[in-house]
């Protein structure tokens, strides 16, 4: 008897919680003044395992996309080659395949980079001093425009097909 007792007292708090917004019951006396301004957060809150599942999410999504990039630096010789000379990429539309790495050779006396924009920081050469090379590989089809980053002006694009 006392247990049904329990139980419903149970299931009232439940109510009053739920009518609450679900995070009364813990936070009862000190959500009262605040749960004005937040009202509208609430609804969105009140299924609390929903909070932490899209903040999982969220962080996990970052370091995937990071990893997902879909090109790398890459010093194996390139099956494509690209010259720069008198600032220019030549030629300004590469070719390639998934998979192949191009490498560009820079024949400036002037420093330059072949870095593909929107993955500046995954898919760039080093900066290529007068004769050097540098590659970059792709791993996934697409166009990737790709330009200097000393003299943004330069630019270029890159069409891989599977
Ligand atoms: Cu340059």
């Amino acid at each position: 008897m006392s247990r049904t007792r329990i139980l419903s007292a149970i299931i009232v708090a439940m109510f009053a919680a739920a009518a609450c917004g679900g995070t009364a019951a813990t936070s009862a006396p000190t959500a009262a003044p605040q749960s004005q301004a937040p009202a509208s957060e609430a609804p969105a809150s009140a299924p609390a395992a929903s909070a932490p599942a899209a903040s999982e999410s969220a962080a996990a999504s970052a370091p995937a996309s990071a990893a997902a990039a879909p090109c790398a630096a890459s010093d194996t010789a390139g099956a494509v080659s690209v010259k720069i000379a008198n600032f220019a990429f030549d030629p300004a539309t590469v070719k390639a395949k998934v998979g192949d790495t191009i490498t560009w050779t820079n024949s400036d006396s002037t420093g330059h980079t072949a870095t593909i924009k929107g993955n500046e920081a995954a898919c760039t050469t080093a900066i290529l001093a007068s004769g050097k090379s540098g590659g970059i590989s792709f791993s996934a089809a697409g166009t990737y425009d790709f330009f200097c980053k000393i003299h943004p002006q330069m630019t270029g694009k890159t069409e891989v097909t599977s």
